[in-house]
């Protein structure tokens, strides 16, 4: 069994002092770093949006942060601006270890978002992860980082789909929680078998 640990999003806009801060965002470095050497892998993963990009509130005149939108492939909750590509606060945490063997980018395009490792917010173009895990021999993935309702929920949901043995590490991850979005993302993992540890 070869086993990889997916770090998803550790950057400084996720953190206190950020443009879309997690509560406790930074307090995942630590047992991300300490974690980081008993697995196979590491893949860190980086949210990197073009300025104007389509999932920012700024770009729909009008629209307030935190409300909903619909895009051509689906609800889109529209968030401040933040981790524009190149800029302080789309790098990581700068306490975060980052000699993993592979950054994956995503939410790159302007016209999608995407919260998940594995696929953009349509559900169906992929970023290449599943590929690259596959090539590897890689067949069981923990997650941790930011944001447990988001991008670690949307990642945990798709690799479970794919066919990964999948756990997400609570002490190692940080939620928004719009509306309760915490709690229906854990049930929503658990009912998906996703090993919430
Ligand atoms: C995220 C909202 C927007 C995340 C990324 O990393 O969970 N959330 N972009
Ligand atoms: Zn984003």
């Amino acid at each position: 069994m070869t086993r990889a640990l997916i770090v998803i999003d550790v950057q400084n806009d996720f953190c206190p002092g950020g443009a879309l801060a997690v509560p406790e965002g930074d307090a995942v470095v630590a047992p991300i770093n300490a974690m980081m050497d008993s697995f196979d892998a590491v893949i860190l993963t980086q949210d990197w949006h073009p300025a104007g990009h389509s999932s920012f509130a700024s770009a729909h005149p009008g629209a307030a942060p935190y409300s909903m939108v619909k895009m051509p492939y689906g609800d889109q909750v529209l968030w401040p601006d933040h981790c524009i590509q190149n800029t302080p606060g789309a790098a990581f945490h700068p306490g975060l270890r980052t000699d993993g063997d592979l950054i994956i980018r995503k939410g790159f395009r302007p016209g999608i978002d995407s919260y998940s490792a594995f696929f953009e917010n349509d559900r169906t173009t992929p970023t290449g992860l599943d590929g690259y895990l596959r090539t590897r021999g890689i067949s069981e993935l923990v997650l941790t980082g930011l944001a447990t309702d988001f991008c670690v929920n949307y990642s945990a949901l798709d690799a479970a789909r794919l066919g990964f043995r999948v756990s997400v590490a609570l002490a190692a991850c940080r939620g928004i929680d719009l509306d309760g979005s915490v709690a229906a993302a854990e049930s929503a993992m658990r009912e998906a078998g996703v090993q919430l540890v």
